[in-house]
């Protein structure tokens, strides 16, 4: 992704994510330096940044957006140190180097990630504490605490992880396996998107557009990581390719073979491309992200 905006928005969210940690005793520094590990060690930022992205197009500005972003990405990554955990996905690489786990033992990967869950909410809501006078504005930043909440949640991102671990081993139907990738993958990445919005004050049938967008987005990045897991080089993708198969998932890819991913991912991001229509030029870089992740596969 070396489009400018991406390059700018990224380096925002890099700048300042580590200031979101919070700090803790000297006592308990592993427990920092495990948060840290996970969060500082790379990735694409591509919620924080779609996010920020968002904001913007609705108005509002990136900097005042950066405790949600900074807090998309900390949901983010106690995700993948919860999945790459023995109990569940049981991974040894991530985004290039060894998982949490692998470096600062299970115990602690799991508290790591309970610790960037609960930051996540710390950072939101002592932002919200600086505009307790004002009802306008607490309202916006309610609207993305709700939204990130329900999407990190059991109605979405647990329910699509609980479904993907009882799937191991089964043919799932296509209905079956959307439920999966919709919950366990796009929810956040939707909620992302309106959250942008929300910060924005964005009307109806903009909140209603980028929803499409992102539920159709999010829908294709889960069916690329699959095909990447097929295709992959971990010098690419930071983890060890072939892991689905290892673990006999069923993905879309598994299923139904990979020329069907691809035509799937096409016809999604028409859809996510679709979505966008009225908005303009404002909309290219929403429509960069999603093509680029298309080609990563194409
Ligand atoms: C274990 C609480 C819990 C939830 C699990 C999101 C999730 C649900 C698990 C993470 C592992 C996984 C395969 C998620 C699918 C989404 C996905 C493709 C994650 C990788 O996201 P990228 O490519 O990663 O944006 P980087 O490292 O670039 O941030």
């Amino acid at each position: 992704m070396n489009h400018p905006d991406f390059v700018r928005l990224k380096k925002l969210v890099e700048d300042n994510l580590e200031a979101f940690i919070p700090d803790v005793d000297d006592k308990s520094h592993t427990l920092r330096e495990a948060m840290a590990y996970s969060l500082l060690s790379g990735g694409k930022r591509l919620r924080p940044v779609l996010l920020l992205a968002t904001a913007e197009l609705c108005g509002c500005d990136a900097r005042l957006a950066l405790p949600y972003a900074s807090a998309v990405e900390f949901i983010h990554t106690y995700s993948l140190i919860h999945d790459d955990l023995p109990a569940m996905d049981d991974d040894e690489l991530r985004r290039g180097k060894p998982t949490n786990h692998m470096v600062f033992g299970e115990a602690a990967a799991i508290l790591a990630g309970d610790g960037l869950l609960t930051a996540a909410f710390e950072a939101m809501t002592r932002d919200v504490l600086l505009y307790f006078e004002d009802p306008t504005e607490i309202r916006r930043r309610f609207r993305v605490i709700h939204e990130l909440a329900k999407a990190a949640g059991c109605q979405k991102m647990l329910a699509g992880q609980i479904a993907d671990l009882e799937s191991e081993g089964k043919v799932c139907s296509q209905e079956m396996l959307e439920y999966i990738y919709i919950n366990k993958t796009a929810a956040l990445i939707t909620a992302a998107v309106r959250s942008g919005a929300w910060l924005g004050l964005a009307d109806t049938k903009t909140l209603e557009a980028l929803t499409v967008y992102g539920e159709s987005f999010g829908l294709a990045f889960q069916i690329v990581d699959d095909l990447l897991d097929v295709r992959g080089d971990a010098s690419i993708t930071g983890k060890i390719s072939g892991r689905d198969k290892h673990q006999n998932k069923s993905t879309f890819v598994a299923q139904y073979g990979e020329a069907a991913a691809e035509e799937r991912i096409r016809e999604l991001t028409d859809r996510s491309l679709a979505a966008l229509a009225s908005f303009d030029d404002k909309g290219d870089f929403l429509r960069y992200v999603a093509k680029t992740m298309m080609h990563r596969i194409m």
